[in-house]
């Protein structure tokens, strides 16, 4: 599938996806998700991270498209609603680390994508903020659900009732993101945290994504088990014999994702 709306590019097994609507700061609309799904189904198995950023110098995302929106039937709504959820589901559900290069505006379903995303770093101008109320509708593409797990309901209540524009240093003393990064150095940062978790064991990094995951909606006593079947089935692979082998050798170990 050829891409008009979005950037697919394979940096070794780092893959980064540019949402790339400059003129629209990179909105989100029908065609853009559609491009989305195809990327995210389209990775191999080389491929062990994905990026993912914002096109231009403005925004990473700033929400879903509006000019799109203003005329959709409540039907058509939740046909979109449907889409975005099984996109951010699809980049939820990869086996893989997902790291959200937050580079100018996430607005609305821009910060649903971050939220979408393993780690969220964001540059020094970024905004961060869920500003649907003030368009009539609420979030439709999980933002409610998965920023309240994230910063609790309180916080998660305030950018929604009040659609505050937050700036990234705040974003990050309410645990929105991780780090605040100098513009210029925001990907270089993305790109290191990645080549950091590529040294480790490929089955284990999935199996932790899998059960922190999975667990975040379970009892303790559910969770807790999903961790052991999780930590027992890694000791069929080649990967724990190959890192514990090579601990006691007191060398680097070579794993080969099997
Ligand atoms: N959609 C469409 N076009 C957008 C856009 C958006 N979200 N954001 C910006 N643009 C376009 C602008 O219309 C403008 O286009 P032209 O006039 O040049 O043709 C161009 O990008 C540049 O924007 P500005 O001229 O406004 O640039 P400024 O620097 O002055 O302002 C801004 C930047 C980010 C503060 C401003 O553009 C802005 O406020 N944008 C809208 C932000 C926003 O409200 N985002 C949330 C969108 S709502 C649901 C599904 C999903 C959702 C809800 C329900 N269901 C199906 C139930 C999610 C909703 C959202 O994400």
């Amino acid at each position: 599938m050829a891409y008009e709306n979005i950037r697919l590019e394979k940096d070794g097994p780092i893959a980064v996806l540019t949402v790339d609507r400059p003129k629209a700061l990179n909105a989100l609309n029908s065609a853009t998700f559609h491009e989305m799904d195809d990327a995210l189904r389209s990775l191999k198995d080389d491929t062990r991270a994905l990026i993912v950023t914002g096109g231009g110098d403005k925004a990473f995302v700033a929400g879903a498209d509006i000019a799109e929106m203003v005329t959709i039937t409540a039907a058509q709504a939740r046909e979109f609603s449907a889409l975005g959820h099984h996109v951010f589901q699809s980049l939820e559900n990869l086996p893989i680390p997902t790291i959200a290069a937050v580079n100018g505006f996430a607005l609305g379903g821009g910060l649903e994508l971050a939220l979408g995303c393993d780690l969220i770093y964001a540059s020094e101008k970024a905004k961060l903020g869920l500003p649907e109320v003030t368009l009539g509708v609420i979030p439709g593409f999980g933002g409610t659900q998965r920023l309240t797990r994230l910063v609790g309901r309180s916080r998660a209540k305030e950018m929604l009732f009040t659609a505050d524009r937050i700036d990234a240093a705040r974003a990050k003393e309410i645990g929105l993101v991780l780090d605040v990064l100098p513009a210029d150095k925001l990907m270089e940062h993305c790109r290191a945290v990645a080549a950091k978790i590529l040294k480790n064991g490929p089955l284990a990094v999935a199996q932790a994504k899998r059960v922190v995951e999975y667990g975040a909606d379970q009892d303790l006593r559910s969770a807790n088990e999903l961790e052991r079947q999780g930590f027992a089935v890694l000791f069929g692979s080649e990967d724990q014999r190959e890192g514990m082998a090579a601990f006691l050798a007191k060398r680097p170990a070579a794993f080969q994702g099997k």
